[in-house]
């Protein structure tokens, strides 16, 4: 009988898979069967972003933290495809770090290319799953939001690629309840515009707490406030923009911190992460981790240790992105087709405890891209993804992290090489700071908003 493989979600981790199998059918293998199901009205996951928050039109969830002006954190020549580059997608050099409508598009040109779509039912969101020991088979309960039919699907392997940056972990603070103005997770955060004179205060020394201090720093907010647990992030921040350590309390508009100070606040985000969350899934097959390099308990990064037949895509926590799901993509497909062969268990152990020993003593980030670096290696070595070199990527991500040193509101005007075409990145026309449209339009036709002539 034909394998028949499901796959939960069509975000870039799910369209990897539906890639990874249309490259071995145009190669001439037959493939499974293969159905993939998506709860929103399009593919794309987080890059298909929304205005609404809270609940979607069908009272889900809402699925993307992204929001408007968010360009792309880290160089574009970092999560290029090995077997669709961005020369090939726009037909000319672009900047290194696009904007989220111009990386949105990259991602669908492939798939729309791969005519993959008809392996895709939208609007449909993964309920209920169970596994029979005896045959071995997945039953999956699916609901389709437009006519709230459930229907159920049975497999033989299940693709698990929902992400893991959607559901908000929210701490409490001693006296929140009762702060004046506005508190929202990063996770419902949709554009800065409406910190213009506002003093804000943000929860977290990450990404988020980092690039939407920043946005508001770039749409007029009057302070920012970078309140952080473990590190400061240490960055050379605009005059507006200092670190302290963790909230103790708030009383009123005013936030005590750790070490003593205080200052009166218009808003708070509370920039602190998100939860690996997998409702549909029984607690025996749900992976539970804290956002990591390498969460236990996957072979690989992939292959679930107590059910080969259930795998994780991009449940990392992410340097590399695009490329990578697509490496773990082409592993799982190996591996479900009997191309590659598992090894037993406890050797399977062994490989998880390495890296997690490996993992425990990560000194900084650049050792950090080493090991995400090492671990697409093994990835790519495995199969016939065509390979690129992950040293010069590795390299590209320790020159970004450098820049963001240098000049955190510069380092997006940086220019990178493509490893997979060797073209130059274009400067843009328009500084990142300068920059108030993010539109595709703008950004790839558009006049500059630079209003200075002078050197960066
Ligand atoms: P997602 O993109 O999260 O896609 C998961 C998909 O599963 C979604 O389409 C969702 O609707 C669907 N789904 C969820 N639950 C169900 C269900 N029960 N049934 C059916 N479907 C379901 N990466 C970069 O490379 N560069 C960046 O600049 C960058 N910026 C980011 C900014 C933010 C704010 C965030 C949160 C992430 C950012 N990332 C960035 C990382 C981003 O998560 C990845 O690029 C990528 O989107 C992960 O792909 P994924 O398919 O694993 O998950
Ligand atoms: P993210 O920054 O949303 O990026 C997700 C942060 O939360 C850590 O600093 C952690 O501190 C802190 N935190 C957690 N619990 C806390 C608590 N109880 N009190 C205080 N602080 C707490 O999340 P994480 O997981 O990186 O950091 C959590 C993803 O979104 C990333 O992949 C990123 O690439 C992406 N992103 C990208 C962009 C752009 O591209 C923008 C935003 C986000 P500690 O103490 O654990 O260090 C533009």
């Amino acid at each position: 009988m034909t394998l028949r493989v499901g796959i939960i979600g069509a975000g870039p981790s799910g369209l990897a898979q539906l890639r990874a199998f249309e490259s071995a059918r145009q190669k001439g293998a037959d493939i499974p069967a293969i159905m993939c199901f998506e709860k929103q009205d399009e593919w794309g996951g987080q890059w298909n972003n929304s205005w609404r928050i809270g609940l979607d039109a069908h009272g889900e969830p809402v699925h993307s933290s992204m929001y408007r002006h968010l360009w792309s954190n880290g160089p574009k020549e970092c999560l290029e495809f090995s077997d669709y580059s961005f020369d090939e997608h726009f037909g000319r050099p672009i900047s290194s770090f696009p904007p989220r409508e111009v990386l949105f598009d990259y991602i669908k040109g492939r798939v729309e290319k791969s005519d993959v779509r008809k392996y895709v039912r939208f609007n449909s969101v993964a309920r209920h799953t169970s596994y029979n020991e005896a045959t071995q088979e997945f039953t999956l309960t699916v609901e389709d939001l437009k006519t709230n039919l459930t229907e159920t699907h049975v497999f033989d392997k299940l693709v698990i690629a929902t992400g893991h940056f959607s559901v908000p972990s929210a701490p409490e603070f001693k006296g929140i309840k009762t702060f004046p103005g506005e508190v929202l997770h990063a996770h419902d955060f949709r554009g800065a515009e409406r910190f213009y004179g506002k003093k804000l205060l943000m929860i977290g020394s990450s990404y988020s707490a980092e690039d939407i201090g920043m946005q508001a720093h770039k749409m007029g907010a009057a302070s920012i406030t970078l309140s952080y647990r473990t590190a400061s992030m240490g960055y050379d921040w605009p005059e507006n923009t200092v670190e302290r350590p963790l909230v103790a309390h708030f009383q009123g508009r005013t936030a005590h911190f750790s070490d003593g100070t205080q200052d009166d606040f218009d808003a708070v985000v509370l920039c602190t992460g998100y939860q690996h969350k997998y409702p549909y899934l029984p607690s025996e097959l749900s992976l539970k981790s804290s956002n990591v390099l390498y969460p236990g308990n996957l072979y690989k990064g992939v292959v679930w240790q107590q059910n080969t037949n259930l795998f994780y895509l991009g449940a990392q926590d992410q340097y590399y992105t695009f490329n990578m799901f697509d490496a773990q993509a082409w592993f799982a497909r190996d591996v479900m087709t009997g191309v590659i062969e598992l090894p037993p268990l406890a050797e399977r152990q062994k490989d998880i405890a390495a890296w997690l020993e490996r993992q425990a003593v990560l000194p900084n980030h650049d050792a950090e891209a080493d090991f995400q670096t090492d671990y697409l290696r093994e990835l790519i070595d495995a199969t016939d993804y065509p390979s690129f070199d992950l040293d010069a990527v590795c390299q590209l991500f320790k020159d970004w992290m450098h820049h963001k040193e240098t000049d955190i509101l510069g380092y997006r005007d940086m220019l990178h090489r493509s490893v997979v075409t060797g073209t130059m990145a274009t400067k843009h026309h328009t500084r990142w700071i300068n920059a108030m449209d993010d539109s595709m339009e703008r950004y790839l036709d558009g006049q500059s908003q630079d209003v200075d002539t002078g050197s960066p």
